[in-house]
Formats: C-alpha cells, structure tokens, sequence
C-alpha cells in the first residue's frame, strides 16, 4: 500500500478524517497518522488523534483471552473461554430464566457491531436487559429531541453551517479541550463578539470569549435551565419572537409564555449567579442576530455540561424552546443542536443498544416495529423481549435477588465512569459471570470472570455516524495481532454456540445491509445507504433509497412529527439533586481535559497523553484554597455523601469560589464518580455527573510538598 487508507479517528464523534500509512518495518507504530481534508476537521486532529496509532501495538494490548482461575485472571484459548461463557451462560438461563443475563454498549462501536450486539440481546441471549454508556451521554438531548422534534439528531445541520452565523451559545460545552478542531468552525461567531459559553469554569473554550469574541456566562453549577427560562423571558419582552414561524410551525407557544414570566433578569441572577445586565447583552444578540432580524444567524448548542443533570432533559427543552420561539431551527445558517460525544454516540443509539429500541430507532413496545425487526432477524414477533431498564436502574439491579446474574461489557469501562461507582464495583463483583471484551485490560475487565481481546479501529471495518448524523466509512489499515479477534466474528460465535436463532454474520458488509433493511421506513433510515456508496461518500441520513442524496439538514419544510409541527414544553426550573448544606459546601463539577478520553483504559496506556497529564488533580480558587489551608501542589482530600477521592490541588482562579472541578478519567483513589450521584433524569435516566455537594480538606497520610499533578 502506497497511498494509505482514508478512514476516522478511534475517539470522539467529531470523528476527524485521517489518512493511515503502514510505516517502516522497525517504526515505534504500525502505522502513520495524518490528517485529512474532511469537512469537520480540514486536515485538523488533536493530540489524541495524533497518537491513536500508539495503542495498536502497545505491549498492554491484549492478545490472548483471559479466564479467572482460583481468583487470578489467568491465559485461555478462545475455544476455552468460548465454552467457559456458554457453559454458564447456560447454567444461568436455567436457574434464573433469560434476564438472569444482561449486555452493556458502547457508543464507540461501530453501527455494524452495536446492531449486532442488541441483535445478540435479545435474540440469543433472549434477555430484555440491555443498556449502553449513551445513556451517561446522549440521552437528555436524545428525549428532548424526541418530544419536541419527532426525532434525535444530534445535528440537525452540517457543522460546516455555523461559519456564517452571528452568535453561537455554547451551553456547558468545552470543545477547545473535547474536540478542538471545532473551534475553527466557531470563528465567524467570535469575530462578531457573538460566541456565548455557558460554563461554571473559565473553561479553555470559556477563554475563546475573551478579547472581543462573546461573552461567558459563568453561572452556578445546575442552573443552565433557569438562566435559559431567564434568557426566553427577556427574548420575549424585547419582541424577540419570530411571531410567523411559531404561528406556522410551533404547537405550545402560550404555555411557554406564561411559564417564564416569573423569570425576570434580577430574579434569574440571583438564582444563577449571573449579572443581570449580561442576561440582557445575550438576549439582545439572540435578538439582533436572529433570521427574523435580518441577522447572520443564531445557533445554540448543548454539552455534557448543560445535560448530565438530574433535570437535563427539561434544561435542553429549555434551550429547544427558545430556539424554536427565535425561528431558528430549520432556517439556514441558524438552529439548535447537541454535541454528541463518543466516536459512535449516535449511530450507538439508533440501532438497537438503548433499553427500549430497536434498530432504525423504533420502539421496542410498538407491534408494528416488533414485527418488521423480527422478520428481518427471521424470528417470531412474539419471542422478542419487552423493554428493559436504563443503564444506571440496570446497574443497581445486577446481582440481586431478581436482578440479571450474567453481565456481557462491549465498550465501557463502568468502574470509572459510571456514577456512584463504589456501588458499581460492588454490583460489578456479586455476578456470578462477567464477560468483558475490551482492547486492554481495563478496570472493568480487571473484575471479569472471563476477558476477551479484540481488534482495534483500524483493523476493522465498518461504519460510524458522526455527530452531524453522517455515515462514515472505517476501513482496515493493517492486519490485527495474532490472538485477537474481531468483535462481530465474537458474537456470531457465542451466538452460534448458545444455539441461537436467527441468522449472525461476522461480515461487516453483510451486517450492514441487514441493518440497513432492519432500520427502512424507521426514524433513522439507513435504507438507501451500502458500504459502498460509503466508500465514495459520506452520507446524512434520512437516507430510505439508494437514489436518495441524504439528508444534510433537517426541519427545512416540516418537523418529522404527527402534524409536521415542533411542540414546545413549558418546563419549571429545578434545583440539584446533591446540593451543597454545612457538612458539603461546595459543588463539586466533573468533566474532560484534552489528553484523556472518558475512563481513560485507552490514552491512560498512550505514553504521550500520559505524560501530558498523569493524575487526576482537584481545581479550585486561590481563596477557596487558602481558606481551607490547601496549597498548590497538596494532596486534598474531596468527600461527597458516597465517598471520597484524593489528588492534588491546582489553584486557579478560573473557579467560582464555590466550586471544585474534577476530571473523571482516573482510576482508584483519583476517582471523580466515587464522589458523583448516580440520581438521574426522570425522562432519559441521565445520572446527574455534573454536580454534587462535597467537602474537601488536605489529606493527611499523603505526601507533601507533592510532585506536580503533570
Ligand atoms: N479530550 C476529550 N474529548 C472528548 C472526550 C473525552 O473524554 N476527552 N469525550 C467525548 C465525549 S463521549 C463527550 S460526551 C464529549 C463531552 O464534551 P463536553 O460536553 O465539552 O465535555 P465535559 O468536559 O464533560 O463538559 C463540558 C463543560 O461542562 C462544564 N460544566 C460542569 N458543570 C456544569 C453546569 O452545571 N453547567 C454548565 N453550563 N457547564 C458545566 C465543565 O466545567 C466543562 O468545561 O467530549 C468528547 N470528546
Ligand atoms: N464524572 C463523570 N463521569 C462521566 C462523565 C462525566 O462527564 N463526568 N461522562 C460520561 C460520558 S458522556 C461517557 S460517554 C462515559 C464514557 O465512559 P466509558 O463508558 O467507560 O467509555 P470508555 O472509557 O470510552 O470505555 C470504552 C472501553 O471500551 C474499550 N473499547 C474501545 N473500543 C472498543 C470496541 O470497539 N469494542 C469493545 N468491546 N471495546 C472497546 C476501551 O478500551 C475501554 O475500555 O463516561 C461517563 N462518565
Ligand atoms: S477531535 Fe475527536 S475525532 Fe478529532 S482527532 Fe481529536 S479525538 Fe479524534
Ligand atoms: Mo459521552
């Protein structure tokens, strides 16, 4: 190969293009990364992307399956560990039926492979219990989309529509730090002083803000939801509404409008901490740049820092609103969207991984749905399971009295980012089996009964859907180690193995198609989309036919719902689940830095990002420091309601004074969720990550003065 291979980044949805080289026989990685002219990144990648290749030929690469014997994890053949799962799987489905087994997915599987995993779900295994990772991630945005649009999207827009806009709010997104090749989408914004970031931190993209380029709103933590009930009632007052669009688009305007009337600018500042007069300077750049103005255009964008709340999908519900009473959603170069976040966060959930879904993003209690999925997988409608529970309900239920005794892991590693961890590792290690198919030998896998190692990104093929709802192409660069297998020849296996009906392929290529047919005529059609029109485009679904161009933008006509139109929901602000009292006064918010993907099993073992950052470390105020006697440097200890964590103190005035940051991607005595709720949103099941009450004071036993946490 001379040219290389055109495929995608390992990590985030932005999903950079790359261009992978076989290097030189006796290069540190198998292959050269570069950057590729795709739309999202024009040649751009960040650190992570740039060092992905590391991971491929890491000596703490898994290459051989793992069984535990006599406690230790120990080498097994697959054909050992294939008989070691089956057999008790079998032994489990006979004492405790087919629930008694569960599966947990990743939002970075491939489309091929998280179809096939909620294919595995309920038709070999026959369980209902299965949930994924998405949940901790997309699943506020997800609801809200759902209710208001008819339909989840994440971008209903080409990222590319942003260059012309007037204003972008950023509302608890950092990108600078979790997808900087973004930022050069956000240029026109700043460059009009527009760019709005909602952000308790003066977070790296917070600082974008400055010198001219918008404004950062740095409120309380939790309150994003009040302040945008704030910003709709000044819109309103200032005859900000697009009075015609609502008229002929919206169901719901008047209950909106009596619903934040109680949310003048001087009431939302004392509940968000936010100056009433930058309510007002925001609310009349909506207003002035909005298309009913005549302005350049005015997105709003939500991030994990707005959505990983108790209340997370009212907060995004929130931000829908107001978009659809400036006009904006459907009108070019202006609209609301969510950032997804895993490499596959939305392909993840529209095929079949989510509790109550199955492929093309059909209902699992819908009939009509069951039968058309059930025909494609040539079973009886009948022996399809009901929905089961999401991710964190299904956690709290493994090992139990009635709860699944058997637990399959595809791409997470829950002991360090699922919420309430503590009480994760606990469930995690009363299974009577844990299987975890992993890369390396995460935390997670660390707790399994068996492991099974599995080929890498670009080793594989298949497809991923990036953030804007485009259908990417992954394509294999080189052959996998000698030992490892692919994820979907694993699952046809086990499937074949446990006697399953149906039909399993091991062909990415053949999955696909299957999927394409199991999600036509759904609300995330892939119908008209192959591998091969892949491999000279990438395409947007709604794609139903073969001839059909894709669907870059959404909403243009019509909302994809009963009566065509959007609904608004009035929504009442609501405080935090955690909130802080005299024994835990500050907030504690949790979140990304650059040189770390989520729990970390992965650039944790990149020797580069490793050394970019190699510890947790615990952000706070010089005079929140120096009035608990901590000091740059000192170990402090954070304790929260579930436990504490440990790691030392970075002082920055970038904090309010009430409030501590921590990064989530340790593991052990570093652990952020050891601290976090795993209280959750009562539409989505979201766990509220980003806020909780906490104590923290220096902790003793530790060593001082400390190294530095880089
Ligand atoms: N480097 C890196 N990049 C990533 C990932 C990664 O792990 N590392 N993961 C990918 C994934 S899966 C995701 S979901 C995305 C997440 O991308 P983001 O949403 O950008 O990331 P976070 O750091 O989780 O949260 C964003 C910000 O929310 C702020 N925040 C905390 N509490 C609140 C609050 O109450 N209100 C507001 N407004 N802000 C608050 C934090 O200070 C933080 O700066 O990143 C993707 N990209
Ligand atoms: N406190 C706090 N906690 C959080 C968050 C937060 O903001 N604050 N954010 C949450 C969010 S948004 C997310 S998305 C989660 C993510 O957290 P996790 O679900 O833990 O995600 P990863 O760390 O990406 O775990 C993926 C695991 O799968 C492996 N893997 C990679 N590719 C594959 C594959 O193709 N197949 C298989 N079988 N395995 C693979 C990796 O090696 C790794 O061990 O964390 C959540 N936790
Ligand atoms: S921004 Fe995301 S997709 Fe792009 S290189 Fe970084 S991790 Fe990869
Ligand atoms: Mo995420």
């Amino acid at each position: 190969m001379t040219n290389g291979i055109d495929t995608h980044c390992p990590y985030c949805a932005l999903q950079c293009g790359m261009r992978l080289e076989i290097a030189e026989p006796g290069s540190p990685v198998p292959v050269i990364v570069r950057g590729r002219d795709f739309p999202v990144n024009r040649g751009g990648l960040c650190q992570k992307g740039w060092t992905s290749a590391a991971l491929l030929n890491s000596p703490e690469r898994l290459t051989t399956p793992l069984i535990r014997r006599d406690g230790r994890l120990e080498p097994a053949s697959w054909e050992e560990a294939y008989a070691e799962i089956v057999q008790r799987v079998t032994a489990i489905k006979a004492e405790h039926g087919a629930d008694g087994l569960a599966v947990f997915g990743g939002g970075g599987l491939t489309n091929e492979k998280a179809y096939t995993l909620g294919k595995f779900a309920r038709v070999a295994l026959g369980t209902r219990y299965i949930d994924y990772n998405g949940r901790f991630c997309m699943s506020s945005a997800a609801a809200a989309g759902n209710r208001s649009f008819g339909i989840d999207r994440g971008l209903p827009f080409p990222v590319t529509d942003l260059a012309t806009a007037g204003v972008i709010v950023l509302l608890g997104s950092n990108v600078a730090d979790t997808m900087p090749p973004f930022v050069q989408h956000l240029a026109g914004a700043r460059a009009h002083g527009g760019l709005v970031v909602t952000d308790p931190r003066r977070s790296a993209t917070a600082q974008l803000t400055e010198n001219g380029g918008g404004i950062h709103l740095q409120l309380l933590p939790g309150t994003d939801l009040t302040l945008l009930l704030g910003l709709t009632h000044l819109v309103i007052a200032q005859q900000g509404v697009d009075t015609e669009y609502v008229q002929a688009r919206v169901n719901g305007y008047p209950d909106v409008l009596s619903s934040v009337a109680e949310w003048w600018p001087e009431r939302t500042e004392e509940h968000t901490g936010v100056p009433a007069s930058q309510l007002r300077e925001v609310a009349d750049l909506l207003v002035r740049n909005s298309p009913r103005a005549g302005g350049p255009g005015v997105f709003l964008l939500t991030g994990r820092g707005a959505e990983q709340h108790a209340h997370g999908t009212d907060t995004v519900q929130a931000a829908i609103n107001l978009a659809l009473l400036l006009g904006l959603p459907g009108q070019r170069g202006s609209g609301y969207g969510c950032l997804t976040g895993q490499g596959n966060g939305q392909g993840g959930r529209e095929h079949g991984q989510k509790s109550d879904q199955l492929p093309g993003y059909r209902m699992i209690a819908d009939p009509a749905a069951r039968a058309h999925v059930a025909a494609v997988w040539g079973i009886d409608p009948d022996s399809l399971p009901g929905p089961g529970v999401p991710a964190v309900e299904l956690l709290a239920r493994l090992g139990t009295a009635d709860g699944p005794r058997g637990l399959f892991v595809h791409g997470s590693n829950l002991v360090v980012s699922a919420p309430n961890a503590s009480v994760v590792e606990q469930r995690l290690r009363s299974l009577d089996l844990l299987v975890v198919c992993d890369l390396v030998l995460s935390e997670t896998a660390r707790l399994a009964d068996v492991v099974l190692p599995i080929t890498q990104w670009a080793e594989e093929d298949g497809t991923m859907t990036n953030l804007e709802g485009r259908v990417l192409r992954r394509k294999r660069a080189l052959a996998p180690p000698e030992g490892v297998r692919d994820e979907l020849q694993v699952l046809t296996v086990l499937a074949q193995l446990l006697d399953s009906r149906g039909h399993f392929s091991a062909d990415s290529n053949v999955v696909f198609n299957e999927l394409s047919l199991a999600s036509a005529g759904g609300k995330a059609d892939y119908g008209g989309i192959d591998h091969e029109r892949l491999d000279h485009e990438a395409i947007y679904w709604p794609c139903p036919t073969p001839e059909h161009p894709g669907t870059p933008r959404l909403f243009e006509t019509s909302f994809p719902t009963p009566d065509g139109r959007a609904t608004m929901w009035p929504v009442k602000a609501v405080g935090v689940a955690d909130d802080v009292r005299p024994k835990a006064p500050l907030y504690l918010i949790t979140g990304r830095v650059l040189p770390h993907y989520q729990s970390g099993a992965q650039t944790r073992r990149v020797a580069e990002l490793r050394d970019a950052e190699d510890y947790a470390y615990v952000q706070l105020h010089p005079l929140t420091a120096q009035r608990l006697g901590i000091e740059e440097g000192s170990y402090v200890e954070v304790t929260s309601a579930r436990g504490h964590a440990v790691a030392p103190a970075r002082l920055s005035s970038d904090l309010r004074l009430d409030t501590v940051f921590m990064p989530f991607h340790f593991p052990g005595d570093q652990r952020a969720n050891t601290l976090t709720t795993d209280a959750t949103d009562p539409i989505s099941g979201m766990p509220e990550y980003k806020v909780c009450a906490v104590s923290v004071r220096r902790a003793h036993g530790y060593p001082f003065p400390m190294r530095s946490a880089g």
